[in-house]
């Protein structure tokens, strides 16, 4: 077909099939990733590589990208690593840093796990100056800092200063696993931690400077079993009196309506850095510490909220200049029945707005919060002392002169009246995936032709990543959800518990107990080599330059030619007049010839590139005029990966037509003639015996069926790829896939398929099932 006819039947095609012909149990969710890319896959396409450390596992605590040095620094347990991000993946360094001597013995003495816990985890990496890093370990429930060396840029230097060894007590947790946040700012150290042994003292912390230590009040009880999750300094405006350092995390405090039981709600709090404590009141602790709640809900039926309190992740996202900058905080419901997540976007103008209102205020435990409505003392309680505190005659030049009232105050207030709501007064993504949890959340602000878009990483506890887009459509308020991507980063299902993003790079850091991956951000060419591949991949870094499916990248200009649909994916508008990529077979080429055996199963592979196409077969049987859509019953079953026969009929022979729909795109993924061996002609099959020239181990194994069978047929039909099929039986009927899953027996699935069917008896190869994943031709069904 020539080209132009192509797009027009794509078109035309597009249009019929809008009609409604879909079949229903194949329509899919949209939470259904629209690629799955495997951990195989993304090793051997380069997209990820691996970093285990070199004992194959390095108790990965924390990690700290520097993209001035160009290195990523890793806190394992007992031990740092540093790896070069401008050369060959990985170049790395280690210093190891266990435990003082007789640290261990006394960790496990006072019942510590000796394995989990009596080791120095690093906490704390931060970037101490321009040579040097600060470094914070357990160090076996005590905790310890040091400096290291890093070197000057361009160096790869990484050495433990052991005279700078000294206590860590308040700087970094005593253990590897209790929430923790810090950030390093102005020679100081932030931390938002339980500092004491039993971990039931939980305090913001300031040390590491010239200036006393400060913290917070314990007497007020400020802060009720906090998780911290980040820390960092959010400077308010151009006045650098003004700073402060934002801490977000959740806290379980007794119920707000005075009832019994307690609840989870998530905060955002801060702290001025130039807070030196009070002179009377609050001596060496926080005056101007504030919080707020963060609020992140959807309304449901009736007007009653599902919230989402437990705060999970946060990622700031600094905007170009003139712009607020945006918070995006991942959260989980804190419920027993229902487990979701939700993504909330909250600007920094009206977190500001929320701490400039009113403070809450009630008259006793059993009463109602409400607003402060009294005066409110100068001045007022949270504020940084600057040039705007300054009064004829008083200066305020430091928070000692605050007055006593003033402390008073913020001691008594420190929660604000209203909540922090989200844009949109809404989440930009709710999820509730089964069997998997949303840990980590990295989002890049993507220019594509038609806009702006924010692509979310979330990491998950299953050891992958998903890549989602939210779009806001038309005037509806509910986005709409685009899962463009699962990858699968590590090979085992283990918990994403970091991920740093390098834009400089186009790269992902992520995270595990593990070790870590440097993941790139996309990989255009996998969606396909075709212009309407391209465009139902909706990847805002992705378009069609015309010949192939590349990075676009915004130019002023518009010099190239780009091709990209993100909003809706719909290559009819965009693909017509497209050729595909050379290389792709057009339409007309023949069917590829399968053979299956009568009274015996048999497959017929199919595997879409994308998991949301609805999937489609259809028969032409030699004697038939046009082809029929495929009736599945009992005999004849429509998985994931293809049509099963359970038992195969000689009148199933014909030319079978595997089709997709997206988008109201219709494709055809592959075309297979099947053919029927008599079951007589079979037994002429088993007596054979082995040729000349053939190797032996293929006679011993032709006399030992039922694995000989296949191969036979193997032979028949001139695969020669034997180690290949083994590998595809294994990835399609190895694995429990949703389809199995749906007969009720999961345990089946295994090893075996189902409906007793053996491993050996498909009648299909590895090699055949990557050419028929090249969409061959477009048709007006
Ligand atoms: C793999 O990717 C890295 C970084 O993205 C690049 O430096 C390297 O050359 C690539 N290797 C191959 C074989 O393509
Ligand atoms: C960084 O701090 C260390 C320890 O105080 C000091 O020895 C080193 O000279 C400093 N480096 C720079 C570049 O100031
Ligand atoms: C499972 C099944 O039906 N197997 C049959 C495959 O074909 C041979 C030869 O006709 C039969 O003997 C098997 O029973």
């Amino acid at each position: 077909m020539a080209p132009l006819a192509w797009a027009i039947c794509c078109f035309l095609g597009g249009l019929l099939l809008q009609g409604g012909r879909l079949n229903p149990r194949a329509s899919p969710s949209p939470s259904v990733p629209r690629l799955r890319l495997s951990y195989r896959d993304l090793l051997s396409a380069n997209r990820s590589a691996i970093f285990l450390g070199p004992r194959g596992s390095m108790d990965l605590q924390t990690m700290y990208l520097d993209e001035y040095r160009d290195r990523l620094f890793l806190g394992g347990s007992d031990a740092l690593y540093s790896l070069r991000l401008d050369q060959a993946w990985p170049d790395s360094r280690e210093v190891l840093w266990p435990p003082q001597p007789g640290q261990r013995e006394e960790c496990v003495q006072k019942g510590r796990d000796p394995l989990t816990e009596c080791a120095n985890f690093l906490r704390v990496l931060q970037p101490y100056n321009r040579t040097h890093l600060l470094v914070c370990g357990t160090g076996a429930f005590q905790p310890t800092c040091a400096l290291v060396t890093v070197g000057h840029r361009g160096e790869h230097v990484l050495r433990l200063e052991s005279g700078s060894v000294e206590s860590g007590r308040g700087r970094c947790p005593h253990e590897p696993s209790r929430p923790f946040a810090s950030t390093f700012v102005g020679g100081e150290l932030y931390t938002g931690l339980t500092a004491d042994f039993l971990g039931r003292e939980a305090m913001i912390f300031r040390s590491g400077g010239p200036r006393p230590a400060l913290r917070s009040d314990s007497d007020q009880n400020l802060l009720h079993e906090p998780r911290f999750v980040m820390a960092a300094r959010i400077p308010d405006n151009s006045d650098q009196d003004d700073d402060k350092v934002y801490f977000f995390f959740s806290e379980t405090i007794p119920s707000p309506e005075g009832g019994p039981g307690h609840v989870t709600v998530s905060r955002v709090g801060r702290v001025c850095v130039n807070d030196v404590g009070g002179q009377r009141v609050l001596v060496n602790k926080w005056s101007t510490f504030l919080k707020a709640r963060l609020v992140c809900s959807v309304p449901g039926p009736g007007g009653a909220e599902t919230h989402f309190d437990q705060l999970e992740d946060v990622f700031l996202l600094w905007p170009k200049a003139g712009k607020s900058l945006e918070v995006y905080a991942l959260f989980s419901t804190v419920s027993a029945v229902f487990q979701g997540f939700a993504v909330c976007v909250y600007h920094m103008v009206d977190i500001w707005e929320v701490f400039n209102g009113p403070f809450a205020h009630r008259d006793g435990p059993q009463h109602q919060w409400g607003p402060y409505g009294g005066k409110v003392p100068f001045p007022r309680p949270g504020v940084c002392p600057s040039k705007m505190t300054a009064q004829p005659g008083q200066p305020f030049g430091t928070t000692k002169d605050y007055p006593d009232e003033v402390l008073h105050f913020v001691r008594a207030h420190p929660l604000m009246f209203h909540s922090v709501r989200p844009r949109r007064g809404r989440p930009v993504l709710v999820k509730t995936p089964l069997g998997q949890q949303l840990r980590q959340i990295v989002v890049d602000r993507v220019e594509a032709e038609d806009g702006t878009y924010d692509v979310l990483f979330l990491g998950t506890d299953s050891g992958s990543v998903l890549k989602v887009i939210a779009l806001q459509t038309g005037g509806s308020a509910e986005p709409e959800e685009v899962v463009l991507e699962e990858l699968q980063v590590f090979k085992v299902p283990v918990p994403i518990t970091e991920m740093e993003i390098s834009v400089k790079r186009q790269t992902l850091y992520v995270g595990s107990r593990l070790g870590v991956a440097r993941l790139r951000l996309h990989r255009c060419e996998t969606y396909g080599s075709a212009c309407a591949e391209c465009c139902l991949a909706r990847d805002p870094y992705c378009a069609w330059d015309g010949a192939s499916c590349a990075r676009y990248r915004p130019s002023p200009g518009k010099r190239r030619f780009r091709r990209q649909d993100i909003r809706h994916g719909n290559p009819a508008g965009q693909c017509l007049g497209q050729t595909q990529s050379p290389g792709t077979e057009a339409s007309g080429q023949p069917a590829t010839r399968v053979f299956g055996t009568e009274h015996n199963s048999t497959f017929l592979e199919c595997l879409p590139r994308s998991p949301q196409a609805a999937v489609r077969w259809f028969l032409q049987r030699p004697e038939d005029e046009g082809p029929d859509q495929v009736k599945t019953d009992e005999r004849v079953v429509q998985t994931e990966q293809g049509l099963l026969f359970r038992r195969l009929s000689r009148l199933d022979a014909g030319t079978y037509t595997c089709t997709t729909l997206e988008h109201g795109f219709s494709q055809t993924v592959v075309r297979l003639a099947l053919e029927v061996i008599a079951a007589a002609e079979l037994d002429s099959l088993f007596s054979r015996e082995p040729r000349l020239g053939e190797p032996s181990s293929w006679g011993r194994r032709a006399s030992a069926p039922p694995k000989a069978w296949y191969k036979d047929i193997l032979q028949l039909t001139g695969f020669a790829n034997l180690p290949r099929v083994d590998e595809y039986c294994e990835r399609v009927w190895c694995r429990s896939t949703g389809a199995f899953r749906s007969r009720g027996k999961p345990g089946q699935a295994k090893g075996k398929g189902w409906a007793g069917l053996e491993l050996g008896k498909k009648v299909k190869s590895r090699a055949q099932a990557e050419r028929n994943r090249t969409p061959r031709e477009v048709e007006a069904t």
